[in-house]
């Protein structure tokens, strides 16, 4: 076993240690694990983070009193761990009267109540030293395409997204935001539904550099998405502000999995672009290793921590056979062999424009397409079985 250590960053979000596992079908099967005591383990686990939804810590309809006195417990095992709390983020989608949203509820007096939540809890995360703050909108959406209407919604999502902003800025906050895409569940359909539409939408912002996004690995994944392939164009966008890491098995219900316990061929791959996909070989992100799952709910409590260390030492196994992966000579010459590096070369010439690529015939009245591979392939499959014979510990 690697033992996990603060600077791996390796945060969990309150309400996945402490999930109480009542589902669709069924009630609780284990009892409330109070604040304190998930610092503390979390702590002797080795993770350096946790996070947490305002409800989490205390529940919606707190007094002022109930409200601090329960920071004040967080703060105290926050002092006595070193653990920090690197992002926090808001329930819009436990209470009922959120049924239909929270930024976007068809009732304007529900987004109100919203907006005020959301500007009491970014203070909290000020100050407790929160740097990111995630938005996850799971009921801004709908079951029925009559009952909503999405440019609309996406109007007042853009409202919200741009008070928050302004308040951040005008209180001088180090945070940023991050919006976390999710295709559906609970809502039929969610707004911002894979991390694309996010991205897109962020640029319509009016302050679009204080926003990024916050994926989840089975989010993409229950979309039929490559969440690698997403996380590196959140990179080369700029905006992978914070992740959720996570397991899930196809298209089908938010499984919340230990990371790596769903498409482990994703998770090794994911892991070595984070780690070893940075331009000179190093890290490619440098925030967070958020484990957003759910310990499974035929778990108790000893499964709970079993798990939490699970997802950690996962990462670490994943991380020492992705470096193994790029210091294997066989890897690289299997990279080299299929050209891999070729894509980082301009496909144009230093200063040429198109009256310069018109004018090079060898680019195509010389260029004999039918000829050109003269059967040859790229190798890419031979590459793809060092990468699983690594990712086997065979190598
Ligand atoms: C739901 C989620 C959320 C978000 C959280 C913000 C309850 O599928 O993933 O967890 O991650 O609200 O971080
Ligand atoms: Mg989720
Ligand atoms: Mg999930
Ligand atoms: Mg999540």
């Amino acid at each position: 076993a690697i033992e996990p250590t603060r600077d791996d960053k390796f945060s969990f979000g309150l309400w996945t240690v402490g999930w109480e596992a009542q589902d669709q079908f069924g009630s609780a099967t284990r009892a409330p694990l109070d604040v304190v005591d998930a610092v503390n383990r979390l702590s002797d686990l080795g993770a350096y983070g946790i996070t947490f939804h305002d409800d989490d810590l205390f529940p919606f309809g707190s007094s002022a009193g109930e409200r601090q006195a329960q920071i004040e417990r967080l703060k105290g095992a926050l002092k006595s761990t070193g653990l920090v709390v690197p992002m926090v983020t808001t329930n819009l989608f436990s209470h009922p009267v959120f049924k239909d949203g929270g930024f976007t509820s068809n009732d304007r007096g529900v987004r109100r109540f919203a907006l005020r939540k959301v500007l009491d809890n970014i203070d909290l995360a000020a100050e407790l030293g929160a740097q990111t703050f995630v938005m996850w909108g799971g009921r801004e959406g709908s079951e029925y395409d009559a009952a909503k209407d999405i440019r609309g919604a996406l109007e007042r999502y853009r409202e919200a997204v741009n008070l928050l902003g302004d308040y951040v800025t005008d209180k001088g906050y180090d945070i940023r935001f991050a919006i976390e895409p999710k295709p559906n569940e609970p809502r039929g359909d969610i707004l911002l539904p894979t991390l694309g539409h996010a991205m897109a939408f962020i640029e319509t912002l009016e302050r679009p550099e204080l926003v990024g996004i916050n994926p989840e690995t089975g989010h993409e994944q229950m979309a039929g998405l490559n969440f690698t392939h997403g996380i590196a164009q959140a990179l080369y966008q700029g905006k992978l502000f914070h992740i959720d890491l996570n397991g899930q098995r196809s298209i089908k219900f938010d499984q919340d999995l230990v990371f790596g316990h769903g498409d482990l061929q994703n998770a090794f791959s994911l892991v070595d672009l984070l780690e070893n996909g940075g331009p000179g070989g190093g890290p490619s992100y440098d925030g967070p290793r958020h484990f957003d799952y759910k310990p499974s709910r035929t778990e108790d409590m000893d499964g709970v921590w079993d798990s939490a260390a699970a997802n950690m030492q996962t990462y670490l196994l994943l991380k020492e056979r992705a470096a193994a992966f790029r210091a294997d000579p066989e890897v690289q010459a299997a990279l080299a062999a299929s050209r891999v590096s070729e894509i980082n070369e301009p496909t144009l010439n230093a200063g040429e424009g198109y009256e310069d690529l018109r004018a090079d015939r060898s680019a195509y009245e010389e260029f004999d397409a039918d000829a050109y591979f003269n059967g040859k392939g790229f190798g890419f499959v031979k590459l793809q079985q060092l990468f699983i014979e690594h990712l086997l510990g065979a190598r």
